[in-house]
């Protein structure tokens, strides 16, 4: 059976910007903070290394029934057991993973226009994320920023959970709360952050007020 996916402040590790922290520091600090969706999202690491920091995330993520979805390997996805593995525009197609992950695992598919979004929920997927939203430096060669219109799009047409991402900053987090997205992504706002504790909590009560 596949487990719902919570709603609220969904979180992603980005060890080159924590400050000098590893992800595992800083994933145990999002779940003290009561982070319930987390993805692992790593591009500077080999296979192993990512493999071994996924299976310390997984067993924390059970013990504070955190949901855990991992991005673009789907191999670390299926040996650790993740609740979910999200794939971008140009990783394996949804429906090839599908086939091989099977119908448990949650797939998230990264959408930048209304084409995208409307193929994706064809293909079955679990949720899209809408974005970047905003201009972004944390993800190279990343495309440019969607806006707030395609955000307003998804949440007009497109029936499956979505999850607003890119440039989203305490300043801005309001203009995306008022959509109500599912969730909502802050990576380097969070990472970065120096209390990362506080800095969740601030976020949720954000984000609450709008749902
Ligand atoms: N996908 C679209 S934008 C992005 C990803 C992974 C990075 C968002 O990072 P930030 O620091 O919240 O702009
Ligand atoms: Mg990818």
């Amino acid at each position: 059976m596949k487990k719902a996916i919570p709603r609220g402040l969904y979180a992603i590790t980005a060890e080159n910007f924590s400050n000098g922290r590893n992800n595992i520091e800083i994933v145990k600090e999002l779940l003290d903070a009561g982070v319930k969706i987390l993805q692992y999202r790593e591009k500077k690491k080999t296979k192993l290394e990512k493999l071994k920091q996924c299976e310390i995330i997984r067993q924390l993520t059970l013990n504070y029934n955190c949901f855990f979805i991992v991005n673009d390997d789907i191999d670390i996805a299926m040996s650790i057991y993740s609740d979910g593995l999200h794939l971008g525009q140009d990783d394996l197609p949804l429906l090839k993973a599908r086939a091989i992950v099977g119908q448990n695992m949650i797939i998230g598919v990264s959408t930048h226009n209304p084409k995208q979004a409307n193929k994706a929920v064809t293909n079955g997927a679990d949720y899209i994320g809408v974005g970047p939203i905003f201009q972004t430096f944390t993800k190279e060669n990343v495309i440019d920023a969607v806006s707030l219109k395609y955000l307003e799009y998804c949440v007009m047409h497109i029936k499956i959970p979505k999850v607003a991402i890119g440039g989203i900053k305490f300043s801005n987090l309001p203009e995306v709360a008022k959509f109500k997205p599912d969730n909502i992504c802050m990576v380097t706002e969070i990472v970065s952050a120096k209390n990362i504790i506080e800095t969740i909590h601030k976020a949720k009560k954000i984000i609450n007020d709008y749902y």
